[in-house]
């Protein structure tokens, strides 16, 4: 369907294995950039490295194509674009300021607890990066935060102890990506990257465990670099990480 008075292509499944699964295919049979496809639950919504996303009713599912990754100077930071759009999108649809984690949380500041994640997938001709999906899995309802991850999760609704309504949140996350990809695509990278920073307390002077080869290391973050991979001090001096997992102790 195409969403009334904009001309964007917007998707809306009652529910779909993975949001992200079907904007790949999407985009494979010609799907434009910035087409969206949406939907109500998840039956296999997936994160990092295999893991699941729980994605039952009462959460917001989203995925969003980018085309023409030539235009973009520096994909890496997409999904850094992208938290920044969530943390915006909730701001504007419910008032509530979430904080950013590296490199792909939205949590509540103060205890943290994990309010929504984001998944960006490419898919290449040849060697060539045609497309990159942004998936995006918001907590709306506290339905949508399994008993098993009380602990870890929060949502939106449980946070501010009224109703949140999702296609509000979901036109100004659809909003809010369009501006951040158009930033990067406009060069605006050090903007996006300042914001995220403003938005991550974590990123600076927070301990944090990491492993290598070598086996586990400890050290203090010191920011994230203009690639935006985080860069923490240890034993041996500064090291950027750019992907892996880093634990926050
Ligand atoms: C993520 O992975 O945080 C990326 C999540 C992306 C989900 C969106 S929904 C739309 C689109 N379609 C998809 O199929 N995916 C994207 P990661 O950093 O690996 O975190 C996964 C971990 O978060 C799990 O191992 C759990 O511990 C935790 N988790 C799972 N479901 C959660 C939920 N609903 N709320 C909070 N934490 C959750």
């Amino acid at each position: 369907m195409t969403a009334p008075g904009t001309g964007r292509l917007v998707r809306h499944l009652a529910t779909v294995d993975s949001t992200n699964e079907h904007a790949l295919a999407m985009a494979a049979a010609g799907a434009p950039d910035g087409a969206v496809v949406v939907a109500d639950e998840q039956t296999a919504g997936r994160g990092r490295r295999g893991r699941a996303w729980h994605s039952p009713e009462g959460g917001l599912y989203l995925s969003y194509i980018v085309r023409d990754i030539e235009t973009i100077a520096r994909p890496s930071l997409l999904t850094l674009a992208a938290g920044v759009a969530a943390a915006r999108a909730i701001a504007d649809a419910t008032g509530f300021e979430p904080d950013l984690k590296w490199p792909n949380d939205v949590l509540t500041p103060g205890r943290p607890r994990k309010l929504a994640g984001i998944l960006a997938e490419a898919s290449s001709v040849g060697s060539r990066v045609d497309v990159i999906v942004i998936g995006i899995g918001i907590n709306v309802s506290m339905a949508s935060v399994p008993a098993e991850l009380q602990a870890i999760a929060a949502s939106l609704e449980g946070e501010l102890g009224r109703d949140v309504g999702r296609q509000a949140l979901q036109d100004a996350l659809i909003e809010r990506l369009d501006a951040e990809v158009a930033r990067l695509r406009a060069g605006g990278e050090a903007q996006v990257l300042d914001e995220w920073r403003a938005r991550s307390p974590g990123s600076r002077g927070a301990r944090v465990s990491w492993r290598e080869a070598g086996g586990e290391r400890i050290g203090v973050t010191e920011g994230i670099d203009a690639d935006g991979a985080l860069l923490v001090r240890g034993a041996d001096g500064v090291q950027r990480l750019v992907a892996g997992e880093v634990i926050w102790t």
